[in-house]
């Protein structure tokens, strides 16, 4: 029996999905990469392609606000000050250590890497 155009126009659609998927999940991979490529540059002011302590803490991203919404803050773990608060010193330098794996006191791209892909991820 001879197909359809329309039943072939079908199959072929298909055939173009089953290729594709592979090329859409590499396509958001590369996505990822770039944006934690961005973010990166953004933090690096100095452009010496590491984060110190100040260009991360220079971040409005990692403002308290932001940051205890984070899944792996445990708000309850940090040291209060004398309102029974976190402070946001002490949020950004738990971050930043958690970043700096070799705490040699920089966050390398390598590093940032990581630490990008373990924040996203949880979301
Ligand atoms: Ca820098
Ligand atoms: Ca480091």
């Amino acid at each position: 029996m001879i197909m359809s155009v329309h039943a072939r126009l079908l199959l072929s659609l298909l055939a173009a999905l089953f290729v594709a998927s592979p090329v859409l999940a590499l396509a958001a991979d590369t996505r990822a990469a770039e944006r934690s490529e961005q973010e990166f540059c953004r933090l690096d002011t100095n452009k010496d392609r590491e984060i110190s302590y100040e260009e991360f803490a220079s971040c409005e991203f990692y403002r308290l606000e932001h940051v205890k919404k984070l899944p792996f803050v445990d708000l309850g773990a940090f040291p209060k000050d004398k309102n029974g608060k976190v402070s946001e010193e002490d949020l950004k330098r738990h971050l930043f250590d958690r970043a700096d794996t070799n705490k040699n006191g920089k966050i390398d791209r390598k590093e940032w890497e990581e630490f990008y892909n373990s924040v996203t991820e949880q979301y």
